[in-house]
């Protein structure tokens, strides 16, 4: 059920993508985040039904008692790892490419500069959809697979670098001369940059196959998976629901507490998942209750942080659920962002979002075009990239329209 439910997710996606465009949204137009959705769905589509083939292959065996995977029935449990990693290593990267495309929105609007390598930047996106695929093998090294799909499978994890790479320099790059501004969502983007590099390091070391055998099953990689789902999805999630808060829910949330559990997030990730390397590193293996005693203090450490992040996490939850209830109400626009959704007036968008089909002339990184549009109202976005006043920005038909035959 919830393979389909995912399967027909990514093809919603791509349909809509591809069909449902506004007028003038051509594909060098599209938000980054929205071609990161793309990727991500290319990889649902075709990930998702191996995953749930094995499923039924499971079943077969379990009623019909067919042998598939289970020695004793003539089956081979190593075919169960292959099925297992061909989807789940991809699945990875339905994880991490939508963060990957938030990370670019919030790059661009808190740096107040157009996106570094636009073109680089989206098409890296597919490039690791489509590589994801040719690399489950090096979750088995030590599975008993032949040497030189050993080799191959560690050769094509490393390209993966590559695009993963781009990404983080063309961020940079975009950071750099950038008018930044260090609101929530910006710590969080930046947080990203730090966690999901280390977490990019740590790949390239369980990627040698050599140095894998001494460190699967270990601490090391429970703690680079974490620096790259936790420290690089969740947090990516994190900032992308304090930058679209306002426009999902027509509230704001209090800035001070959402710098202070930014905080605590970051501190408390790391005195949780740093420790966890060292001890892998050092020979601590996971699923283990119990430990030598020389590996107790960094345990203690790893505790102690998971109390700091849970402090941070719960915090959010707090100032969230009270934005939702006593929130000030949101500007349409309350971080100069140049993307078609803050062009809505709407404080919460309705079902079919504009009441008008809007006609997209310009790039979603295009601030200096974004300040025509905006600017003159009450709160004009300076070139500084912040708001002066209470921010609002009510320009309702600023938007050009489409003509009425394009809007059915
Ligand atoms: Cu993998």
């Amino acid at each position: 059920m919830t393979g389909f439910a995912s399967i027909f997710t990514g093809i919603n996606f791509i349909v809509t993508i591809h069909k449902m465009r506004a007028p003038g949204m051509t594909w060098n137009r599209l938000p980054l985040f929205v071609w990161g959705l793309y990727a991500t769905s290319i990889v649902q589509v075709l990930a998702t039904p191996v995953i749930g083939i094995t499923m039924v292959l499971l079943i077969l065996e379990q009623t019909l008692q067919i042998g598939i995977f289970d020695p004793a029935l003539g089956g081979d449990p190593v075919l169960f790892q292959h099925f297992f990693w061909f989807y789940s290593h991809p699945a990875v990267y339905i994880m991490i490419l939508p963060a990957f495309g938030i990370l670019s929105e919030l790059i661009a609007t808190f740096s107040r500069s157009r996106i570094f390598g636009y073109r680089a930047i989206a098409l890296s996106s597919v490039a690791i959809a489509m590589l994801g695929f040719l690399v489950w093998g090096h979750h088995m090294f030590v599975s008993g697979q032949s040497v030189i799909s050993s080799i191959i499978f560690s050769l094509i994890t490393y390209l993966i670098g590559i695009p993963s790479g781009i990404k983080i320099f063309n961020w940079v790059a975009t950071l750099y001369k950038g008018s930044i501004w260090l609101q929530t969502p910006m710590l969080y983007a930046l947080s990203f940059l730090f966690l999901f590099s280390i977490g990019g390091f740590t790949g390239i070391m369980v990627g040698v196959l050599s140095v894998d055998v001494h460190l699967h099953d270990t601490y090391y990689v429970v703690s680079h998976f974490h620096y790259v789902m936790m420290g690089g999805s969740v947090i990516a999630l994190l900032g992308g629901m304090h930058y679209w808060w306002p426009k999902i829910t027509g509230k704001m949330y209090n800035e001070t507490l959402g710098k202070i559990a930014a905080g605590l997030v970051f501190i408390g990730f790391n005195l949780t998942f740093f420790p966890q390397l060292v001890l892998g590193a050092k020979g601590m293996p996971r699923r283990y209750a119990n430990y030598l005693e020389r590996y107790a203090d960094l345990h203690q450490l790893s505790t102690v942080g998971s109390w700091v992040l849970g402090a941070g996490l719960f915090l959010i939850l707090g100032y969230a659920l009270w934005s939702l209830a006593y929130g000030e109400e949101a500007p349409q626009n309350p971080w100069g962002a140049a993307t078609l959704e803050w062009t809505n007036v709407a404080a919460i968008p309705s079902h079919h979002n504009f009441t008008r089909t809007p006609l997209v002339t310009r790039g979603p990184y295009d601030f200096h075009l974004a300040d025509e549009v905006f600017g003159g109202g009450d709160g004009e976005i300076g070139g500084d990239g912040k708001l002066d006043g209470k921010g609002e920005v009510q320009v309702p038909d600023a938007v050009p329209s489409a003509p009425a035959e394009e809007t059915a």
